[in-house]
């Protein structure tokens, strides 16, 4: 809870984000972790209308805690579109942070007081995996090659300066989120992080990243599938082709 003296205060009130498609094993405890970790919090699921009932539940509880929201979508439209969602629910109602979180563990509660001290002095904070004192949990070997992969092609074709532009554990300022084009973004998975990072980076806005310990999920299954990965590369391809060439012919 922030103190009077506690430069988190002049944040705002932060809104922890989750989206969930069939996690009715995994919501209650994030929830709860996240209540506990920190309570000044709230939560707002965004659940477009899972099959395994994860949307009555999240109304169970927020009828039993007033911290807890929840956002109904009439079906899976895909993470992207949940968080934008999610997004203009929290701006509308004044929050000062918005908080990206996984229903599934993969990002802990208990590091998110990280995050936001970070915010401080950042418009963007990234909880990254892939910097010293970062690190991974469990997580098979093909999928740590194709992370680092992943991240080191975007920081080489973009030329940010990011190690972990597809990580999901985030806080943003209300006032990042308001200078960037949100409808514009058509990204969906992996994408639509790094298409974020990228366009805050493009206004101008300081992004920092802080080691985390992301754990991979223990109960439920991935919604990752070949045509995210296939969405990031040819994306990242693109953009990094017409910054060159837009680059190049702006030197004449
Ligand atoms: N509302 C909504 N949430 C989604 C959708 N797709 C994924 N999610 C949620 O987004 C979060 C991240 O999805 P995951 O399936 O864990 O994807 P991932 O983290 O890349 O994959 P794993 O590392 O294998 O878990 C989880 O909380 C999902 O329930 C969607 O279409 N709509
Ligand atoms: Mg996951």
């Amino acid at each position: 809870m922030p103190t009077p003296s506690d430069p988190r205060r002049d944040l705002g009130r932060v809104l922890v984000i989750i989206p969930t498609y069939n996690e009715r094993e995994n919501l209650e405890r994030i929830v709860t972790r996240v209540r506990s970790a920190v309570p000044d919090a709230d939560v707002l699921v965004v659940d477009d209308a899972s099959p395994d009932g994860t949307g009555e539940l999240a109304d169970r509880m927020a009828a039993a805690d007033p911290r807890v929201h929840v956002l109904h979508r009439s079906g899976k439209q895909g993470l992207g579109a949940a968080y934008i969602a999610g997004f203009g629910w929290g701006l509308e109602r004044d929050y000062g942070v918005l908080v990206e979180m996984d229903a599934d563990g993969s990002h802990q509660p208990e590091e998110l007081p990280a995050l936001l001290e970070a915010l401080t002095d950042a418009d963007l904070v990234i909880g990254a995996r892939w910097i010293p004192g970062g690190r991974v949990v469990n997580w098979p070997r093909h999928r740590e090659v194709l992370s680092r992969g992943a991240n080191v092609y975007a920081r080489l074709m973009l030329g940010t300066p990011l190690h972990d532009a597809t990580g999901g554990y985030r806080a943003f300022r209300a006032a990042t989120l308001r200078k960037i084009d949100l409808e514009g973004v058509d990204s969906r998975g992996y994408c639509f992080q790094i298409d974020l990072a990228l366009r805050t980076l493009q206004e101008g806005l300081r992004v920092k990243e802080v080691p985390i310990t992301f754990v991979e999920r223990q109960h439920g299954s991935s919604k990752m599938s070949g045509d995210i990965v296939a969405e990031a590369m040819w994306k990242v391809t693109r953009w990094g082709v017409r910054a060159r060439l837009g680059r190049r012919a702006g030197r004449g």
